[in-house]
This record gives C-alpha cells, sequence and structure tokens, in this order.
C-alpha cells in the first residue's frame, strides 16, 4: 500500500494543504503532478502557518520526500524563493526532488501571460498571472524547456531560440514591444539551472522504486476538477490537468498503482478568477461566508467568489475522479446559518439536469434547484467525533453524502492541523 491521489472537487482552495498535511504524516512521498505557482496550499502547524505555492505540502513532515513530478511546471526563482523563506524557518528542503522532465517558466511565460489577459478584455480568464498558461501551451506546441535542458548550454540556447522565435515576432509586431533577448535568456536559465541541479532525479523512477518497495506515495493535486483543462468550465479553466487521471501523466506512475482517490470539497462553495459559477451569492450571505470563512486569495489575495454546496458539482467530481472518499472541510464557516441550501440539481431553460452540463453555455444558463437544511449555532471545532456534532449538522453532512454519491471520511471543524474528524 499504496498509492493515494488527493485532489481539490469544486473549483480550488478546498483546503488540500491541510488535507494533504494530515495523511503526510503517514506517508514517505507527497508528489505534485499538476500546475505550478498558481497554486496557494495553506498549512497550519501548531501556531506556524506556511502558505505553499510550488512546493509539495509534504515538505513541512521531516520524514517525507517532497517530489515535483513531470507535470508540473516550475518557476525556479520562485522555488527558490520559496525554499530560503522556509530553510530561515527552520524547514529542511534539501529532500526536494525535481522532475528531470517538467518544463520551467520563464519570465517571457509571466510576460505572455498578462499580455495575453490584457488583449482579452473582457473575455480574461483571470489567470494568476504566473506564466502558467503560456508555459503548457509551449509543452504542448513542443517549444517548450524542460529541466534537464538547463545543464546543456549550447543546446538550452537552441531551443530558447527556437520558442522565442514566433513569440518575438508576435512581440514586435502585434503587441508593439521590445523582443526578448535569447542570451540573456539563455544565460539567466543557465545560473538559475545550477542551483537546481541537486534536486534534480528522474522521478518517474524514484516514485515507482517507492510503490515497489511497499512505501506510500500521496499524489497532490494543485486547483481543482472544475479548473481542469478538459473536464472543467473551458476556457475559464487552468491549463493542467488537476483531476486524479493527471496523477498518472504527471508522475509517470501508471493507474494500476492508485489505491485511493480522496476529493476534497468544501461545505460551501469558492471561485477566484472568472467564469460561471451557479450557486454564487452575490448578496450578504455571499460577503458572510467570504468574511466567516477568510476566502481571499493564498497567491493573489484576490477575494474568492461564495456560494451554497453544490451536489452536481460534488457528484460530478465523484464520478471524473473516481473518488473512493471525500474530505469535507470548512464545515464549521458554516455556524451560526438558520438554514443551509444544498443546490441539488440545475434548472437550464425550464429543464432540469441532475448531472453536470458539458456545454459551457448550459452551465452557465443553470440555475441553482435547493434544498433547504436546518442549521446549528453550536461551536462545532472541540468536537472530536461525528455523534459530537450537533444533530443538525449530522443531517447536512449526511445529505451531502448522499447527494454526492461518495463516502465523506473526514471533516474539517476549523483551520488548525487537528480541528479534523474521521469518520468511521
Ligand atoms: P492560471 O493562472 O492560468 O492557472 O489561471 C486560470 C484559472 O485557474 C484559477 N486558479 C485558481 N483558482 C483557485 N485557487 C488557485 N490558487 C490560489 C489560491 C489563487 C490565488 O490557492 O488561493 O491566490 O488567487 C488558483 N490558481 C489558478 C484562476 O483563478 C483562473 O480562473
Ligand atoms: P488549498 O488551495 O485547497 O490548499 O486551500 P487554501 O489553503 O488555498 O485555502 C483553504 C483555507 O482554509 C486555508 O486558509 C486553510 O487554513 C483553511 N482551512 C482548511 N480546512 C479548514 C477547516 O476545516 N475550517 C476552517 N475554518 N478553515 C480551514
Ligand atoms: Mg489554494
Amino acid at each position: 500500500m499504496p498509492g493515494i491521489v488527493l485532489i481539490g472537487a469544486q473549483w480550488g482552495d478546498e483546503g488540500k494543504g491541510k488535507a494533504t498535511d494530515l495523511i503526510g504524516t503517514k506517508v514517505d512521498y507527497v508528489a505534485r503532478f499538476n500546475g505550478g505557482n498558481n497554486a496557494g496550499h495553506t498549512v497550519v502547524v501548531g501556531d506556524e502557518s506556511y502558505a505553499l505555492h510550488l512546493l509539495p505540502s509534504g515538505i513541512i513532515n521531516a520524514n517525507v520526500t517532497p517530489v515535483i513530478g513531470n507535470g508540473v511546471v516550475v518557476d525556479m526563482e520562485v522555488l527558490f524563493e520559496e525554499i530560503d523563506a522556509l530553510e530561515s524557518r527552520g524547514v529542511d528542503c534539501s529532500r526536494l526532488l525535481v522532475s528531470e522532465a517538467a518544463h520551467v517558466i520563464t519570465p517571457y511565460h509571466r510576460m505572455l501571460d498578462k499580455v495575453t489577459e490584457r488583449f482579452l478584455g473582457k473575455r480574461k480568464i483571470g489567470t494568476t498571472g504566473r506564466g502558467i498558461g503560456p508555459t503548457y501551451a509551449d509543452k504542448i506546441n513542443r517549444v517548450g524547456i524542460r529541466v534537464h535542458d538547463l545543464f546543456n548550454a549550447e543546446h538550452l540556447r537552441d531551443k530558447v531560440e527556437a520558442s522565442l522565435h514566433q513569440k518575438n515576432l508576435m512581440l514586435i509586431k502585434l503587441y508593439n514591444r521590445r523582443a526578448v533577448d535569447v542570451d540573456r535568456t539563455t544565460d539567466e536559465l543557465l545560473t538559475l539551472g545550477e542551483r537546481l541541479k541537486p534536486y534534480v532525479a528522474n522521478t518517474s523512477l524514484v516514485l515507482n522504486r517507492a510503490l515497489d518497495e511497499g512505501k506510500t506515495v500521496l499524489f497532490e493535486g494543485g486547483q481543482a476538477t472544475m479548473l481542469d483543462v478538459d473536464h472543467g468550465t473551458y476556457p475559464f479553466v487552468t491549463s493542467s490537468n488537476p483531476t486524479a487521471g493527471g496523477a498518472c501523466t504527471g508522475t509517470g506512475v501508471g493507474p494500476t498503482r492508485i489505491d485511493r482517490v480522496i476529493g476534497v470539497s468544501k461545505a460551501y462553495v469558492t471561485r477566484v478568477g472568472e467564469g460561471p459559477f451557479p450557486t454564487e451569492l452575490n448578496d450578504e450571505s455571499g460577503e458572510w461566508l467570504r468574511k466567516q470563512g477568510h476566502e481571499f486569495g493564498v497567491t493573489t489575495g484576490r477575494p474568492r467568489r461564495c456560494g451554497w454546496a453544490d451536489a452536481v458539482v460534488n457528484r460530478y467530481a465523484a464520478r471524473v475522479n473516481g473518488l473512493t472518499d471525500i474530505v469535507l472541510t470548512k464545515l464549521d464557516v458554516l455556524t451560526g446559518l438558520k438554514e443551509i441550501p444544498i443546490c441539488v440539481a440545475y434548472d437550464v431553460d425550464g429543464v432540469r439536469h441532475d448531472d453536470m452540463p458539458t456545454d459551457q453555455v448550459a452551465f452557465a444558463a443553470s440555475k441553482p434547484i435547493y434544498e433547504t437544511m436546518p442549521g446549528w449555532t453550536e461551536d462545532i471545532s472541540t468536537c472530536h467525533s461525528f455523534d459530537e456534532l450537533p444533530a443538525t449538522c449530522q443531517s447536512y453532512v449526511k445529505r451531502l453524502e448522499e447527494l454526492s454519491g461518495c463516502r465523506i471520511s473526514a471533516i474539517g471543524t476549523g483551520p488548525q492541523r487537528d480541528h479534523i474528524i474521521s469518520v468511521h
């Protein structure tokens, strides 16, 4: 045992950092498989809070080997800043392994991300501006720079030149900007590559051997199901596969080695960036959830859009990820509400949809059909078992579980590491 995949079941920020760290005490490796420093995971240990972007959450645990898989896009400057910040707080990062096949985010990818958003105008995606989309676009266009390219100056220059050829023409002719200098970019990447070298490994080999030896590997997803480039609310998505399948392609581990797929789902829903969101609350209830739940982006500080729980999203996440368990987080945030609505289906132009529409015009037109559950007023952060939760709180969880079609195996009752209840 085993390979465990842990992913976001909604639009992100479900509390994956906390869930990962919780399981992290029992695992040997934590591998990130998608995204880059667009992710923002908060891990709270005692009085210390760590905001991680690129590093796997397992970095905080000295017994875990953290791995950045081939499916991740790596901004080396950000990685080193994050390592330096953690090491200055006494967290040893020397165990980190970075895939030699991971793609590298360069300054021109960051610049293109921002320029593209500006040109999209009202059609913008609301990206984090970290260069994620342009780096994955280069990967798919076969003009990306991979980590192993950083260790051969001549080869790297050739790669940078190939990558910049079309972009420079576009920058000059279309965007009225200066061309990016090939030599300077190559030199910068070579310097950063020197520092990266000690961490670089054939991580597919490492992870497969670890599984052969009976070690436990946790595959940690960045972003979430509804932001998946294939299964999310396209085009308002990120450019990678945060769904469970991404764990295999993003690390070089086969699907037969995965034993459990855990989806993290908030007791309500949030989203940052643009795009449709059926249960969004543009009123004082939404404002209340944002305040109670401290819903602001870890990476950009953006206020998150808030809405009621959406069982259609949960059912969809259970299906496309093959979830074995749901970890339900932030249940404590709902304390104090008289009644709590749960979206059970969508109404699209008068037709009921129990399943997620693929057509995004239909999804954008989806109106939530709500069922209302009674709320509770008791502080639940002191509860240590499911039975200790107020009866109405138990009913809310049970109903959400029933509607989601997947077992809820743990419940977050507060931001601290021990604010979690296992459900047997
Ligand atoms: P990008 O930058 O190309 O990946 O943006 C594309 C869309 O993906 C969304 N996205 C996110 N949504 C929620 N949380 C994310 N990470 C940070 C956090 C967000 C922050 O954990 O708090 O700090 O703002 C994340 N990363 C990407 C993004 O909003 C776009 O909708
Ligand atoms: P991630 O991107 O999924 O890792 O989530 P983020 O770290 O971006 O956002 C989740 C936030 O919720 C963090 O500030 C966590 O400390 C906090 N959090 C996680 N679980 C709980 C919980 O059960 N209750 C409360 N109140 N906060 C939680
Ligand atoms: Mg986050």
